[in-house]
């Protein structure tokens, strides 16, 4: 049995593709438990045994949670070989673990700068400075993603999607709240609108009840 606890819009999205490709390809069904971040759901003792950094994603298998993106997704991908979330060959593996990281310990980072910014600077000014670095940061990295994301067809991994399609979707929809339009970035904007059609995907992006939409709401 295998449980995700996840927040709308948040980086528990890139499991959450993957475990609704586990139940299109094996049929395996999970719970998924929404946390309510802004009630603080994700700071309670029970949660924080869970995860003590007070985070999401926590997936618990078998009653087990276990935390951090990249191992996560080894585990969805080794336990659900069938879904063929990530590439068997062992080169092509650690490149496509290189990717995830990379998207997690970097880009996803850089968003906390701007997201969290009173975590970086004090001073208003301080932080405005902290936000416009990181901004140039962040459109680097989607730039950099969307080059990567040429080689895709129809998805990054060819025809079954992947976790790498959620965290690039996530990341250009997080890049609209720090003013980044995706109509900038017409070849990254133009895949993950193929991207979001995918069964699994779309059930995801359903239950959380997001969209590509975050520039609009940022203007
Ligand atoms: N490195 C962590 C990042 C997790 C993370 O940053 N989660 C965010 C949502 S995208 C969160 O739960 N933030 C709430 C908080 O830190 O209070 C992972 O891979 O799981």
């Amino acid at each position: 049995m295998i449980e995700l606890y996840f927040a709308s819009g948040a980086c528990s999205f890139v499991p959450h593709v993957g475990l609704e490709a586990v139940k299109a390809a094996t049929g395996e069904d999970f719970k998924a438990n929404l946390v309510k971040l802004h009630k603080g759901e994700n700071k309670t003792p029970e949660y924080l045994a869970m995860n003590p950094n007070g985070q999401v994603p926590v997936l618990v298998a078998d009653g087990k949670p276990l935390n951090q993106i990249v191992a996560v997704c080894d585990y969805i991908d080794r336990r659900f070989p069938k879904a063929g979330l990530l590439p068997a060959e062992p080169w092509a593996r650690a490149q496509a673990l290189s990717q995830l990281a990379w998207m997690n310990n970097t880009v996803h980072p850089t968003f906390t700068r701007w997201f969290r910014t009173g975590y970086f600077a004090e001073s208003e000014a301080a932080q405005a400075e902290v936000k416009r670095l990181a901004a140039a940061q962040l459109r680097k990295h989607l730039e950099r993603i969307q080059e990567w994301s040429k080689a895709a067809g129809p998805y990054w991994f060819g025809d079954k999607v992947s976790f790498h399609d959620a965290y690039a979707f996530t990341l250009l929809r997080w890049g609209g709240y720090a003013g980044i339009d995706p109509d900038s970035l017409p070849a990254l904007r133009t895949y993950i609108e193929r991207a979001v059609q995918a069964a699994p995907v779309a059930a995801a992006l359903a239950r959380e009840r997001i969209a590509l939409d975050t520039y609009k709401q940022a203007a």
